[in-house]
C-alpha cells in the first residue's frame, strides 16, 4: 500500500512535482496525456550521453558495443514487462501512433483485398482509427464499428454479426484515455480468433496501470507508448507475435533493416530490425528500460491499487458540483475522469484550475467520434497517477468550485 508518507518520498524521485504554476504548488492530473519522468529515467538517459553515445549495430569500438548492450537490454525489459516470449518480437518506434501504423502498412497492406473487414469500437484513439481508415482506402477494405453505451461501455450483445469470416483484423482500446473505460479484451480476442482475424490491442492507456501479459491474452499485436509509462517521449512499442512479424514486410527502408543492398535486390533482416530503419531512439529506449525498471521496483498492483482509490474519491468529490456530469461511467475504469459542467467550456474549466497550480487535459482528447456519442464538443478530464494524492484532489475540486461560481 502507498502511505502518504510513502508517496512523499516517491514525489521526490520526479523533480517537476515540486514545481509552483501560478504562485501554487503543480498538481499534475494530465497523465493520461504524458505522465511525469523520475530521475532514475533522467539520469539513465544522461548517463548514456555522459559516457556511452554512439550508434548501435553498426560501430565494433567499445562505445558502440556499450550503447547496443544498452539498446538491447531495454528491449529486453520490455519483453519481461509484457510477458512477451521473445526479444524479437519487440519492436522500438516511434509511440502508439507508429505502432499501429506500422502494422497497417505492412501486415495490413500485405494481407487485406476489397471487402475484408477491420473492426474498431466507437470509443478509439484518433490513432486506432485513421490509419485503418487509410488502409480501407488503399484496399477497398471496410471499416465496422463496435458500438458503445451511455456508461462508455462496449455493446458485445450482437457481436457475432459484427466477427464473422470476414472480419480480418480487430484492433481495439485496453483502456479508453477519453473515458477511462477498461475493456474485457480476452473474451473479443478469442471470438476474433475463432474466425481467424488478428487482433491488435492499443495499450497506451493500459500499460501504466496494470500489468499485461500477452501471452496471457493471447493477442496479435500490442502497442503503447513510453512516455504514459514514466518514460520518455519518441519511444513506443510494437509487440507482434513472432509467427506473423516474421512473413510481414518491412515498413521503412534504409540502413539497419537490410542483410544485402544490391541495385538488383535487397534482402532484410529478421524482426525486430527488419522494421527499425535508421538510427533509432537510442537514448529514449534506454529510458524506456530504466522506467520499466521504475516501474517494477514499485509494483504496477500497488501504483493501480492507489489510482483506484483517487478516482474513486475523486469521483464522489466532484459529484457534489451542482451541474456537473461525468462522462464515461464504466463498471471497469482505470484512472481516468472525463466530465463537463453546465454553462462552462472544458477549456474555461481548464483555464480557471490551472490558476490555482491544476493541470488537466480538455478537449476531444483525439477521440471526436467519442465526443460525437456523447453530443459534446469537449470534456474536461483530470487522470491520476500513483504519485498523486487526495490533497491535491482537493485542491482540484475547490478549484472547480470557484470555476463553478464564477460562471454562476
Ligand atoms: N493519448 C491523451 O491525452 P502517442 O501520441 O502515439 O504516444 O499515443 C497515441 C494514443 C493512442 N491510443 C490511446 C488510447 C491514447 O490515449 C493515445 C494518446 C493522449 O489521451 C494524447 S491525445
Amino acid at each position: 500500500m502507498l502511505t502518504d508518507v510513502k508517496i512523499a518520498k516517491l514525489r521526490e524521485d520526479f523533480p517537476v512535482l515540486s514545481e509552483q504554476v501560478n504562485g501554487h504548488p503543480l498538481v499534475y492530473f494530465d497523465n493520461a496525456a504524458t505522465s511525469q519522468r523520475p530521475k532514475a529515467v533522467i539520469d539513465a538517459m544522461n548517463h548514456f550521453y555522459f559516457h556511452d553515445n554512439a550508434n548501435v549495430h553498426r560501430g565494433i569500438h567499445a562505445l558502440s558495443e556499450r550503447a547496443t548492450h544498452d539498446y538491447e537490454l531495454a528491449r529486453s525489459k520490455v519483453q519481461q514487462f509484457i510477458g512477451a516470449a521473445d526479444a524479437s518480437e519487440i519492436i522500438f518506434t516511434r509511440g502508439t501512433t507508429e505502432s499501429i501504423n506500422l502494422v497497417a502498412q505492412t501486415y495490413g497492406k500485405a494481407t487485406l483485398k476489397a471487402g475484408d473487414e477491420i473492426l474498431i469500437s466507437h470509443m478509439e484513439h484518433h490513432a486506432n482509427i485513421v490509419p485503418w481508415q487509410m488502409l480501407c482506402e488503399q484496399t477497398g477494405a471496410l471499416l465496422k464499428i463496435i458500438p458503445i453505451n451511455h456508461a462508455g461501455e462496449l455493446v458485445l450483445d450482437n457481436i457475432t454479426t459484427l466477427i464473422h469470416a470476414r472480419t480480418k483484423i480487430v484492433a481495439l482500446t485496453h483502456v479508453s484515455n477519453s473515458l477511462g473505460t477498461i475493456n474485457d479484451i480476452s473474451s473479443i480476442i478469442q471470438q476474433a480468433h475463432a474466425v481467424g482475424a488478428k487482433v491488435l490491442i492499443d495499450g497506451a492507456q493500459a500499460v501504466p496501470h496494470m500489468s499485461v501479459s500477452v501471452r496471457a491474452l493471447d493477442c496479435d499485436f500490442y502497442c503503447f507508448s513510453g512516455h504514459k509509462l514514466y518514460g520518455p517521449t519518441g519511444i513506443g512499442i510494437l509487440y507482434g507475435k513472432a509467427e506473423l512479424l516474421k512473413h510481414m514486410p518491412p515498413y521503412q527502408g534504409g540502413g539497419s533493416m537490410i542483410k544485402t543492398v544490391s541495385f538488383e535486390k535487397t534482402t532484410y533482416q529478421d524482426s525486430p530490425y527488419r522494421f527499425e530503419a535508421g538510427t533509432p531512439a537510442i537514448a529514449e529506449a534506454i529510458g524506456l528500460g530504466a522506467a520499466i525498471d521504475y516501474v517494477n521496483h514499485i509494483g504496477l498492483d500497488v501504483m493501480a491499487a492507489h489510482e483506484h482509490a483517487l478516482l474513486d474519491y475523486a469521483t464522489t468529490q466532484i459529484l457534489t458540483i451542482p451541474g456537473l456530469t461525468i462522462i464515461g461511467q464504466a463498471a471497469h475504469k482505470a484512472s481516468i475522469l472525463s466530465f463537463i459542467m453546465d454553462g462552462i467550456h472544458p477549456h474555461d474549466i481548464s483555464t480557471i484550475v490551472d490558476k490555482y497550480g491544476v493541470a488537466i487535459r480538455a478537449g476531444h482528447h483525439c477521440t471526436m467520434p467519442t465526443m460525437v456519442f456523447y453530443q459534446v464538443a469537449a470534456t474536461a478530464r483530470a487522470s491520476f497517477a500513483f504519485y498523486n494524492t487526495f490533497k491535491e484532489v482537493d485542491i482540484f475540486v475547490d478549484a472547480l468550485k470557484n470555476a463553478r461560481e464564477i460562471f454562476s
